[in-house]
């Protein structure tokens, strides 16, 4: 028998479970049958509330790229561990092809069992079942390769292995997104005019963004630049064939649509903008789109509700889940478009809940079930601490500012009320001392729309610059300052700005 140190043994198990998770990415792509998603999810899932709003406040954006990079490490360390447990069968056993099944059979049970994909486990369980063979040959063994240079080799070929399945994957799947395509194709409506609706308000929005210099996003946002929040990862692929919403619970009799009678049902245009309650008070996850889709209130009057508390659980296939009052889903849209296209994978494709007026988490995307309760329960947000299936806080953003026509400086951005309206934008420029209004971009029809502002000065050093909107009812954005957590930040956007 060859004696094998363990450290070689442990560096082979590592690069078997890399390859392992390459291989199961290049059979599932990066989609929720890929190993790393359910881990993903529970990750998410169990970490705890604190520590995910003190993410979100302080690492922002990248703070996604922490649990996915533990939720790499940990698919990574449970196909080693398969591997690590072959080896040693492999190294103790006069018929080393046992311990190198074994490996197989082990990383092809764990990635069954998580992703209940047992067909693409085999990506999975392929080069685990290879590298722990390599690693298993006597002539690994140090004593008869004394170069190491078999070590080295087997590096190599699972680094390359690596980039091969991840470039493979990229290759094949270029034309395989999902959403996005003209909804004429997508509602069968076949007649060519339901584009047609959606352009003009795109057109007039269009028309009635102002002619702001700096890098300030449009009245409409397209599908890039509309932010994302998503509890999970990987997105869920659902195709619309697939897709039904069922309302369940407290209801005199049960509602079941398909994807094909909801888009027969009346279609409606409106202009909604969501903001999420987790962004910072000058935050950029604040954007609008035109949406096409159904009102849900004949829905809901068919379901006849009951329920004691008047309130309802939605829930999505990603395993998202949020509850707020009927009263305030009655005025929802049930979605399947924007900006004149179906709705994309990352914005809820195929249909997803609009709520006018309402903090973003309400906006349910991948929507299955809308569950009317006896009552209240907390949703997968309130289960974190936050408070964000009320009305969204008065702002004004100040996104940009520049220098215009070589003298005069230019400050702009968007302000947002909900359903109260944005009546009226102020900015100061010596600190609060002095007010003034800001140029607003024409109203779109909707109620629950953003305004663009902007407003011109000639500077004169260096000038503290304030911005404060008045909503429709005439309320004054309050200028106390508060964290995004629990219930939305406060306060008015102030920027230094040096002529
Ligand atoms: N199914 C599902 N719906 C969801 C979420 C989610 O993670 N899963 N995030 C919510 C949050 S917190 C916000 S702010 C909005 C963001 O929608 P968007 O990604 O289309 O901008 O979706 C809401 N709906
Ligand atoms: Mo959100």
């Amino acid at each position: 028998m060859v004696d094998y140190p363990s450290r070689n043994a442990v560096a082979f198990a590592t690069l078997a479970g890399m390859t392992g998770v390459a291989g199961s990415y290049m059979a599932a792509g990066y989609s929720r049958e890929f190993l790393v998603a359910p881990i993903d999810d529970l990750v998410v899932r169990t970490t705890p509330g604190p520590i995910v709003a003190w993410t979100i406040e302080n690492v922002g954006e990248q703070g996604h790229l922490l649990h996915i990079a533990l939720s790499f490490g940990i698919a990574t360390g449970l196909l080693a561990g398969a591997a690590i447990i072959g080896l040693h069968v492999a190294r103790g056993c006069e018929r080393p092809v046992i311990g190198v099944g074994l490996s197989g059979v082990l990383a092809w049970s764990l990635t069954a069992m998580i992703t209940a994909e047992p067909l693409l486990a085999v990506g999975a369980a392929g080069p685990v079942t290879v590298f722990t063979a390599v690693g298993a040959t006597p002539l690994a063994a140090p004593e008869r390769d004394p170069s190491r240079r078999r070590a080295l080799v087997s590096s190599v070929s699972a680094l390359a292995f690596v980039g091969t399945a991840i470039g493979f994957r990229r290759l094949t799947t270029d034309d395989d997104t999902v959403g996005g395509e003209p909804l004429d194709e997508i509602t069968d409506s076949g007649n060519g005019t339901t584009d047609d609706v959606e352009a003009t308000l795109m057109r007039e929005a269009e028309a009635k963004s102002l002619d702001i210099r700096g890098d300030v996003p449009g009245l409409v946002s397209t599908f890039e630049e509309f932010y994302n929040v998503d509890i999970a990862e990987f997105d869920p692929t659902l195709s619309p064939d697939d897709w039904s919403l069922t309302i369940t619970g407290e209801v005199g009799d049960g509602v079941t649509v398909t994807f094909d009678e909801l888009t027969d049902m009346p279609t409606e245009r409106r202009f909604v903008t969501l903001r999420c309650v987790g962004e910072g008070l000058n935050g950029q996850k604040l954007d609008n789109a035109v949406w096409t889709g159904t009102p849900i209130k004949p829905l809901l009057e068919e379901a006849d509700p009951e329920g004691e508390c008047a309130c309802a659980m939605l829930r999505a296939e990603d395993g998202y889940f949020v509850q707020f009052p009927i009263e305030a889903l009655e005025d929802g849209l049930l979605a399947w478009g924007m900006n004149g296209r179906s709705l994309p994978q990352s914005h809820g494709h195929p249909v997803r809940v609009l709520i006018p007026g309402h903090w973003g988490e309400t906006n349910v995307k991948w929507l299955t079930e809308i569950e009317l309760l006896d009552e209240e329960m907390d949703g997968y947000w309130e289960q974190r601490g936050w408070h964000g299936t009320g009305p969204v806080n008065t702002v004004a953003k100040l996104w940009s500012d520049t220098v215009r026509d070589s003298e005069n400086v230019e400050v702009a951005g968007h302000a947002y009320a909900g359903t109260r309206g944005i009546e009226r934008v102020e900015v100061s420029v010596d600190g609060g001392g002095t007010w003034r209004d800001a140029e607003l971009s024409e109203p779109l029809p909707g109620i629950d729309v953003w305004r663009q502002w902007r407003y011109e000065f000639e500077p004169d050093g260096s000038h503290e610059v304030v911005v404060r909107a008045i909503d429709g009812e005439g309320t004054l954005q309050p200028e106390e300052r508060t964290d995004a957590f629990p219930s939305g930040a406060t306060g008015w956007v102030t920027k230094t700005v040096h002529g």
